[in-house]
């Protein structure tokens, strides 16, 4: 890995959705024993603690615009992006802990002061490319790829006072499954490459992740993987509140964190929806710990 401190940074946003309980995420995967598991690997661990997350509109006040939460979601991610900035300048590696996926706005807004080309590996089984005007459920964890992209609500898209965070060609989706029309016309528009579970059962996580290194390797910065639980199997992350079947087995996405862990090439990373309320016995936050230590270096032998 690129740095040998890790700062963790938890942010218990439950904003971006409606189902209650991914607020829990970060105590639960602090529960399953994350700072432990990386301190055996020989890392220095910070806990940098939580973010402050503003309140829920009541459905009174809800606006009328297809943008749940929006002024709550916004101003947490300018902590989160000030935070994660903070981390970097100590050289430590960011790892942020959701939270639902709209947290991604204020991680990639906080990576974009540093890094002008940076690369994001978004492991989803959705694509989060949405805007108001094409979502289905105005949530806006559906939302954070596009935000970050430039495109959508001025309150998402210019966080940090820069927009946009990254390039379409600097983006790898892994994994997805459950695109709404306006995500697939996005991606075709802006040529965003994306390995589907078609491409997963076809070509096997091995081939998906050499080509994924070797296309992010020379053209960008630093490289930030972005994992949602509910890109893996709800068999193996039942803990998700958008669980889509037919999904990432939990050996793939291990062997896919081994081989990240090989490249060398990650820089910043952050674990999202893992949701206690709806796991089994927290097992979703142990996957999430599990593929954690892959992702810092863990060997078998
Ligand atoms: N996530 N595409 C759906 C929507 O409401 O926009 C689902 C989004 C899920 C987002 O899991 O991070
Ligand atoms: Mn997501
Ligand atoms: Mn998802
Ligand atoms: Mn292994």
């Amino acid at each position: 890995m690129a740095a040998d401190k890790i700062s963790i940074i938890g942010v218990p946003m439950d904003l971006g959705q409606t189902r209650r309980g991914v607020d829990m995420g970060p105590s639960a995967i602090r529960y399953a024993g994350i700072v432990e598991r990386l301190e055996l690997l020989d890392y220095t661990i910070e806990d940098s603690g939580d973010i402050e997350i503003g309140k829920r509109e009541k459905e009174l006040e809800e606006p009328l615009y297809n943008l749940k939460n929006l002024k709550a979601v916004s101003e947490a991610s300018e902590l989160l992006a000030s935070k994660v900035h903070d981390v970097i300048n100590t050289g430590a590696f960011p790892l942020v802990l959701g939270g639902d996926h709209s947290i991604a706005i204020g991680t990639l807004a906080g990576l974009a002061k540093k890094y002008k080309n940076l690369g994001v590996i978004w492991y989803d089984a959705h694509g989060d490319l949405n805007t108001a005007d094409t979502s289905p459920s105005g949530n806006i964890h559906g939302m954070p790829l596009a935000a970050s992209l430039g495109i959508g609500d001025p309150a998402l898209t210019g966080i940090a006072g820069i927009t946009p965070k990254i390039k379409p060609e600097n983006v790898v989706i892994i994994g997805a499954r459950s695109l709404d029309e306006g995500e697939r016309k996005l991606i075709k528009e802006k040529g965003i490459r994306v390995y589907t579970m078609h491409e997963v059962d076809r070509m096997g996580m091995t081939r998906i992740m050499e080509e994924t290194i070797e296309y992010l390797k020379d053209r960008t910065d630093g490289v930030h993987l972005s994992l949602d639980l509910d890109g893996l199997d709800p068999h193996d992350a039942p803990g998700v509140g958008t669980p889509v079947i037919g999904g990432i087995s939990y050996r793939e996405s291990h062997l896919a964190m081994e081989m990240l862990a090989e490249s060398g090439m990650i820089t910043s990373a952050e674990f999202v929806e893992v949701n206690p309320i709806l796991d089994e016995r927290n097992k979703t936050a142990s996957v999430a710990v599990a593929l954690m230590g892959s992702l810092f270096g863990e060997k078998l032998l």
